[in-house]
């Protein structure tokens, strides 16, 4: 069997029995690599002085984990600069808050180079190479200066921009045709995937093929959309651990009787944490009736602190947070309650448990794991309702949800109570189908039809399709988010 060696940002040692507080994509890529003997490799998260190039190797739960140091520039100009500044931003429809700076450019390629040098020597003729996402965008070109032959894969984690947004970016040209230097590309959602052919087709001169072949630059490549899932059983399994009812009693108990909406996000502008707030507020101000029958508990990590933009956003959410329990509360009741450290795993399946409805209203969301967490986290007999942004990649396959658009105060206001207010049979009929569906689409489901497909390129090699497929216009553009019309996304 081939070994599989996955490259991303950062390395999260994985542990064996997934109660810890990592998240979802450590906990997958950490499975998939046991399977496939594989290595992980990425930043250390330290810095050095001057960067040496070598590597520190761990053997954890079967997995060696290879990490390498980066000089303090590269962490400002790559990381917290062109990933954070730049691209996330720009991917995520915020051209408000996209930084263009030549310096964060010239350093993001030069630590793809770097991860590229100590890479290459590491590649043995059969390894099937996965990168994964916006971070390391130009490593497989990086890699095939330096002869790297093999099949070498690209998942991207976060959403494709609209072209009309992407061709503001200095040299997207040059970085969406460093994709094609992968032999196969991985989007979440058919809507990514269609932007991709959106940019390709009328932005770079390109082909889309019938059978997911992409021709460009004078390169052919396949790209697929391959919906992530959660380990969705060990979920389900650690939901019904001691500490997750241990955390779940908590909970209950503090409640007292009433009704808890939950949002469980890192600190993010993308996530649409505001807005929920505002909705929120909205939905107390048109219920007066139910308003000491619920609380919102916000659970929002902070992230990427040394970004402005998340310094300010969550001011703001301090002083929104403030200002709404001011309004609102009562000595014996508080309509926010905002937390803002992590918690482990099973900490947060038995917090998903007691909550009657779960939150998910990001403004732009790759997939959003959020979201099948807390459906795997319920209780069948009694599951709780998820309200869920028409803008998460999650809800092209969570059509059960109630979809919202976080953008309107009236539709969050109106959810909330339709969800607060929900019968039991249907709570029931919504949960089963949505569960049904994070069982399939799983994390194992998703890594498998990846590397599978990055197997059927050492099988049958692009070269030998040349010709077998006729060019098809892409199916359709994704819509202005914006405005687009409310409902369940097409
Ligand atoms: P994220 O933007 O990080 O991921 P998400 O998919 O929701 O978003 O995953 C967050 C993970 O962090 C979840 O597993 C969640 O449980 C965990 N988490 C959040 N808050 C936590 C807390 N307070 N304590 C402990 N754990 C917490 C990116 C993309 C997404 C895409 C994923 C995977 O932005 O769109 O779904 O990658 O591809």
């Amino acid at each position: 069997m081939s070994r599989l060696i996955c490259v991303s940002n950062r390395v999260t040692p994985p542990s064996t029995k997934g109660a810890g507080s990592q998240g979802g994509l450590a906990l997958a890529l950490g499975a998939a690599l046991r399977q496939y003997r594989g290595i992980w490799l990425g930043w250390s998260g330290h810095t050095t002085p001057e960067f040496t190039g070598q590597l520190t190797i761990q053997r954890t739960a079967g997995v060696t984990l290879a990490t390498v140091d980066l000089e303090e520039q590269d962490v400002q100009e790559y990381y917290n600069g062109y990933a954070n500044m730049t691209l996330w931003p720009l991917f995520h429809h915020r051209i408000d808050l996209t930084a263009y700076d030549r310096s964060f450019g010239s350093g993001y390629e030069r630590v793809n180079r770097r991860f590229a040098e100590v890479l290459a020597p590491l590649i043995e003729p059969d390894d099937l190479i996965w990168v994964h996402d916006y971070h390391l965008i130009p490593l497989a070109r990086e890699l095939r200066k330096r002869g790297v032959k093999n099949p070498i894969g690209f998942f991207l984690h976060i959403p494709w921009p609209a072209r009309q947004l992407l061709v503001t970016l200095p040299r997207h040209r040059q970085l969406v045709e460093s994709l094609f230097e992968y032999d196969l590309v991985g989007f979440h959602t058919d809507e990514w995937l269609d932007a991709f052919h959106g940019y390709v087709a009328k932005e770079a001169g390109g082909q889309v093929l019938a059978d997911g072949r992409v021709r460009a630059f004078g390169r052919t490549i396949r790209a697929r959309a391959f919906p992530i899932g959660i380990d969705a059983e060990d979920f389900a399994a650690i939901a019904g651990s001691t500490t997750a009812k241990r955390s779940w009693e908590r909970m209950i108990k503090s409640a007292q009787g009433r009704a808890m909406i939950v949002g469980v996000d890192r600190l993010d502008y993308s996530k649409g944490l505001e807005e929920r707030f505002h909705g929120y507020e909205r939905f107390l101000a048109d219920n007066p009736d139910l308003q000491k029958h619920v609380f919102l508990l916000q659970i929002a990590p902070p992230t990427r602190e040394d970004v402005e933009e998340y310094q300010e956003i969550r001011q703001r959410l301090e002083a929104l947070t403030g200002r709404i329990n001011g309004v609102f509360s009562d000595v014996d009741w508080a309509p926010i309650r905002y937390v803002n450290h992590a918690f482990r795993r099973d900490e947060l399946a038995g917090v998903y448990r007691a909550a009657r409805v779960g939150l998910v209203t990001p403004l732009r969301d790759g997939m959003n794991l959020v979201a099948k967490e807390y459906v795997a986290a319920q209780d069948p007999e009694d599951p709780g309702v998820l309200i869920l942004s028409r803008f998460a990649g999650a809800a092209r396959q969570m059509r059960e949800a109630l979809i919202v658009n976080p953008y309107s105060q009236e539709d969050l206001s109106d959810a909330l109570k339709q969800g607060l207010a929900m019968p039991l049979e249907e709570r029931v009929a919504r949960w089963r189908a949505l569960m049904g569906g994070v069982m399939r689409d799983d994390v194992v489901a998703w890594r498998n039809s990846f590397v599978d497909a990055l197997t059927a390129v050492r099988e049958a090699p692009l070269e030998e399709l040349e010709g077998l497929a006729a060019p098809v216009e892409p199916r359709s553009f994704a819509p202005d988010p914006a405005s687009a019309a409310l409902g369940l996304p097409s």
